[in-house]
């Protein structure tokens, strides 16, 4: 039997015997995994062309995942760049990867610069040379920005166009129906930042206009195009984002239902949103969901919701679509529990698998955060990915008395940490030997990971001490 089958194998073995959460939905278990800890308010996670996930670091890191070991490497840091020391709504926002990634391997990537509320935003282009995103090139920049309400996701168009969408900047909305001022809009620009002739007035870059906040978008079916809205107090909105439409904001929120409303509907034909949701959770990261491995959930918006300022709405929220996907025709929440704000999803396209991305607890979010992978494990045996590269394995887990902690040969002279779950270092361990035992008798019970670096990349595991 060879090495890699060996390995196989054992991660098998190991996988099997622990004892993981699960989740039921319908007739499907869901297996919760901890993918990667320790990383610090990832706020765009994407599944990218290279099969890795792609996740930003509001803080200014862009980490390149292994999605079948967790092992990550940090592959962008602009951190000096970001504003307010990392610590507000602006920083490094969405991202999506170029379309014609065999010829052109870039990343698109949304962030802010400036300080207190003299912020700016921009898009630049990054080149991957198979270690790193390098040479900037500036897309779209001078994009007005505030110490809130930036935005910024980003999606790439079937027609090879990119979609953006930008904050009021905290203005109150006068940028929204100002249609000569790029904030508080969707922008939608040929992948050079030039204006497609096709635009509803091909001398602008706005698509629509009168937008608060948007944190969310998504393709559909049919062509459709999805985003999820922050509203003020009331009225958090999912819309259908057409050419040339005003949705309203300031004017109107959320349906023309109000007296007032009347007017500026009828005067700025108002786009009304699919549902609206009162008092505001803090809907946000978005994206569209079709795999056979989780039935219940096809033909749905798996949607990020914050939880709101109270914290108290935070949950992954999944919106069964109509069959001509115009129409949400229910809701259901899940994980709750965690009591953590959820930020972002992206789909493991080959074993259906469901990546979350969690904020901590409290506004304006704080890590250390995990990214949770949530898999029905009945579908992915049909279709096993092999494990690449370095990994680490632990067991047992939960544990008594000693865990047992694997390394692959990349870490061998390198070393670990042992880290709280709230981030305190707790203690650092020289790698020298493939197994490593570690007594755990003296920890107060609770969860725990370890964080272990080779020039490979780093690999965090959470275990739990009884
Ligand atoms: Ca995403
Ligand atoms: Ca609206
Ligand atoms: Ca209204």
């Amino acid at each position: 039997m060879n090495k890699f089958l060996l390995t196989v194998l054992a991660a098998f073995v190991s996988v099997s015997s622990f004892s993981q959460d699960t989740w039921e939905v319908g007739s499907t278990t869901l297996t919760e995994y901890d993918l990667v800890t320790g990383v610090q308010v990832p706020w765009e996670i994407l599944w990218g062309p290279d099969d890795y996930i792609w996740a930003t670091e509001r803080r200014g890191r862009v980490l390149r995942i292994d999605p079948a070991t967790g092992n990550y490497t940090t592959v962008l840091d602009l951190t000096s760049l970001i504003p307010n020391n990392c610590s507000g709504e602006p920083g490094m926002l969405g991202m999506a990867a170029h379309p014609d990634w065999a010829n052109e391997p870039k990343m698109f990537i949304v962030y802010n610069t400036g300080g207190g509320w003299n912020v700016f935003e921009q898009l630049s282009s990054f080149e991957w040379n198979g270690s790193e995103l390098v040479n900037e090139e500036v897309i779209l920049d001078n994009i007005p920005g505030g110490g809130i309400h930036n935005g910024s996701r980003i999606i790439i168009l079937p027609d090879n166009t990119l979609m953006m969408t930008t904050g009021d900047t905290g203005d109150g909305g006068a940028s929204s129906q100002n249609e000569n001022d790029i904030a508080g809009k969707v922008l939608r620009m040929n992948l050079d930042g030039t204006i497609p002739a096709d635009n509803p007035d091909p001398t602008s870059l706005v698509y629509s206009m009168g937008h608060r906040n948007s944190q969310g978008l998504c393709l559909g079916p049919n062509g459709l195009i999805y985003s999820s809205e922050h509203g003020q107090s009331t009225n958090d909105e999912f819309n259908i984002i057409e050419p040339g439409r005003n949705y309203g904001w300031p004017d109107v929120e959320g349906f023309c239902d109000q007296a007032d409303e009347a007017g500026p509907c009828a005067d700025l034909d108002v786009r009304e949103p699919l549902q609206v949701w009162s008092p505001c959770p803090a809907v946000n990261g978005i994206e569209y969901y079709n795999h056979p491995a989780i039935p219940e959930w096809q033909n749905s918006v798996l949607m990020a919701v914050l939880g709101g300022l109270g914290a108290n709405y935070e949950r992954l929220s999944v919106l069964h679509m109509s069959d001509d996907g115009t129409a949400i025709e229910s809701e259901d929440q899940f994980f709750s529990e965690f009591n953590q704000r959820v930020r972002d999803v992206c789909v493991n396209p080959y074993t259906g698998a469901v990546y979350v991305a969690l904020n901590g607890p409290s506004y304006p979010g704080q890590g250390p955060n995990i990214i949770k992978e949530f898999v029905n494990e009945d579908y992915m045996s049909v279709e096993e990915q092999p494990t690449l590269g370095q990994n680490v394995k632990l067991y047992p887990n939960p544990v008594q008395d000693h865990l047992n902690i694997e390394f692959t040969d990349d870490f061998l002279g390198a070393s670990f940490h042992l880290i709280s779950f709230t981030g305190q270092i707790m203690e650092r361990f020289v790698i020298a030997e493939n197994r490593v035992v570690l007594p755990v008798t003296d920890l107060p019970a609770g969860k725990y990971y370890i964080s272990a670096t080779s020039g490979s990349g780093t690999i965090t595991k959470t275990f739990i001490v009884k």
